[in-house]
């Protein structure tokens, strides 16, 4: 827990207030608790203890951020590199990004650490299709996905990169990823808990190891596949 620029300790008053607004989801209904979990969020990025989940919001996202606040990257400058062990390295621009095959689909979220989110629509470009153009060599094994906000990476396998349902994430309930969700681009990777799923990313690297991310060297399971 930290201190607001008061001095005075947030913890307990945000948990407070936490507690009073899921109440009031209760009493009017999910709906009005889905708009106002999205607005609340913000505030619960930065949970070291994870006391924020105990809290009984329902299936609400949280806004995970290691780092703390991430400085945005504005869609029209927004760059996304995939390198390492390809014959064609590229760096695609937002737009670029927007005129290959998107796929759509529909998925529950699942964090790792308990909470999920139901029924989350997603759009993006398949990274099988962006590996593809970039011709992987003969001795990549894995692919590492970087986040601009400098610290974080999440390991794969590149067969598990290439499964139908790992995408570069464009958009999410119809519109742009909000900075807040990781855009202008996040990864979303199916069938895996949400720490796969990178943020603010700024490159897909393939490589000749499957070395865990920031997560997995952390303790998390190396491939973050949910078994239900
Ligand atoms: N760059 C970055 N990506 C990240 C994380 C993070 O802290 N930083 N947290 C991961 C975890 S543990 C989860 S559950 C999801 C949360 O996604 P959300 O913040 O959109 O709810 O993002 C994942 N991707
Ligand atoms: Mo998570």
């Amino acid at each position: 827990m930290g201190a607001d620029p008061d001095g005075a300790p947030v913890g307990r008053r945000v948990v407070l207030g936490l507690l009073g607004l899921g109440a009031l989801g209760v009493v009017t209904g999910a709906t009005v608790q889905d708009g106002l979990s999205r607005f609340l969020a913000p505030i619960q990025m930065n949970d070291p203890t994870g006391l924020t989940s105990l809290v009984p919001l329902g299936n609400t996202w949280r806004y995970y951020s290691v780092t703390g606040a991430v400085e945005p990257r504005d869609a029209a400058t927004y760059t996304l590199k995939v390198d390492g062990l390809v014959d064609h390295p590229s760096t695609y621009r937002l737009s670029d990004l927007e005129a290959l095959p998107q796929l759509s689909f529909t998925d529950d979220f699942h964090c790792v650490t308990g909470w999920h989110v139901p029924d989350v629509p997603w759009t993006g470009v398949r990274v099988a299709d962006l590996l593809e153009r970039a011709a992987p060599t003969t001795d990549a094994v894995g692919v590492r996905f970087h986040s601009f906000d400098g610290t974080y990476s999440v390991n794969m396998t590149l067969d598990q990169a290439r499964a139908d349902d790992v995408v570069v994430a464009l958009r999410m309930y119809g519109e742009p990823v909000t900075h807040d969700h990781g855009g202008p681009v996040r990864i979303y990777s199916g069938s895996m808990y949400g720490y796969k799923s990178t943020k603010w990313l700024s490159g897909i690297e393939v490589t000749d190891n499957d070395d865990p991310g920031y997560w997995e060297s952390r303790g998390y399971p190396l491939d973050g596949i949910i078994d239900e």
